[in-house]
């Protein structure tokens, strides 16, 4: 595996179970972490982000271990990256291209393809639009390029930004069918009043693992972040009562701002639910976080309002009490042994009955 160099800059002391979250994503799209570095800084730099000696320790523990890759947890501009590149002479990414990989290896239809696609231009638009800057610091890490040449750039930037602007169109236009064909099929369920039931979650909550223990789907399962990215519908039928179940894209803190646009159609589906089973992974140390983010964003996508039932998942790791209390709508479950999966069955049956229980907070 080619290796990784981290970088995070944060105010305050970086926090654990975000370092390992960024790790996980960084194992995920296949780079092995090499090493860590970080600093504690009230601003960023403008021009990299991270200071002068930083950047200096960066580039020669880029090389001492031999990485191919430096990945930013931190947001960076498209100036900021290319500032990056030049000095490093390395690839250097943030957290949101890093999680944009990663859909990019998992999506599998075409309009997965086509939402992954989307978001890859609309991240690249600033980075090109950032290239005709000059470095504002040190000089520039190997020769500034004559005014000719300079002259040239521009006008390859100009083409190279129409052109991303060109595909951005013709993206969002293929998807707009999908979404209009999604909206037909979606209509015709509710003349055939068929319920609509989503998983809904973190990555790695184990959504597909109790799509599975509900319907004997064989949904791939995988201990890997966002395994599944294009939505799955199976049949469920509870005590003689049929209902669809969907399974979908997880969510993960901070997630890319391009996320919601480029998946509005994948998003829909959620939204449209008449039901939506929050799974959390009750195992996880930063579940009560995870939780919140989740709900914001339902919020977000609009999909507060909608009943939510909350599988708290995984209990067959738990030797304590799950962090998060015991609400109404909770059942404890475990997908991989199959315990709770009944009480959850008849929970689902009870809301779809009862329409009038209360949506996310
Ligand atoms: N111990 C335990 N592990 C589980 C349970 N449910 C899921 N897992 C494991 O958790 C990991 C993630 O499970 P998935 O079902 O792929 O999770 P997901 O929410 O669909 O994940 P993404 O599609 O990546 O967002 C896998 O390694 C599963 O085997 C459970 O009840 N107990
Ligand atoms: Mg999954």
């Amino acid at each position: 595996m080619p290796g990784a160099v981290l970088v995070w800059v944060s105010e305050k002391e970086p926090d654990e179970n975000a370092i390992r979250e960024l790790e996980n994503l960084t194992d995920t799209s296949g780079y092995e972490v090499r090493a860590i570095v970080s600093q504690r800084r009230p601003r960023p730099d403008k021009a990299f982000y991270v200071g002068k000696g930083k950047l200096e320790e960066v580039k020669s523990v880029a090389e001492a271990t031999d990485s191919s890759i430096i990945i930013f947890q931190n947001r960076l501009s498209g100036t900021q990256l290319n500032n990056l590149e030049k000095y490093l002479g390395k690839e250097v990414i943030d957290r949101d291209q890093l999680i944009i990989e990663i859909f990019a290896r998992h999506a599998v239809t075409n309009e997965g393809k086509l939402q992954v696609e989307l978001m890859r231009r609309k991240k690249l638009l600033p980075k090109v639009l950032g290239q005709g800057t000059v470095l504002s610091r040190q000089g520039g890490g190997g020769g500034g390029g004559g005014g000719a040449r300079r002259g040239g750039g521009e006008q390859q930037q100009e083409l190279d930004k129409r052109s991303i602007r060109r595909e951005i169109r013709d993206l969002e236009s293929k998807l707009e069918k999908l979404t209009r064909d999604r909206a037909l099929r979606r209509k015709r369920r509710k003349k055939n009043a068929v319920k609509v039931v989503s998983l809904v979650g973190y990555t790695n909550a184990g959504k597909s693992s109790l799509m599975n223990a509900l319907t004997g789907a064989g949904v791939g399962v995988e201990d890997k972040l966002f395994a599944t990215l294009d939505p799955v519908v199976r049949k469920l039928n509870i005590s003689g009562t049929e209902v669809l179940l969907v399974d979908t894209v997880g969510f993960i803190s901070a997630l890319p701002h391009e996320f919601v646009d480029a998946f509005h159609s994948t998003l829909e589906e959620t939204v449209e639910s008449d039901l939506l089973i929050h799974v959390v992974d009750a195992s996880d140390p930063d579940s009560a976080e995870q939780f919140d983010v989740v709900n914001s964003v339902l919020r977000e996508i609009g999909a507060d309002g909608i009943p939510v039932l909350t599988a708290l998942n995984k209990c067959d790791r738990l030797f304590d009490d799950p962090v998060l209390p015991a609400a109404e709508n909770t059942v404890r479950v475990s997908a991989k042994y199959g315990f709770g999966v009944d009480e959850l069955k008849e929970k689902i049956l009870f809301l779809l009955n009862n329409q009038n229980s209360p949506g996310v907070h």
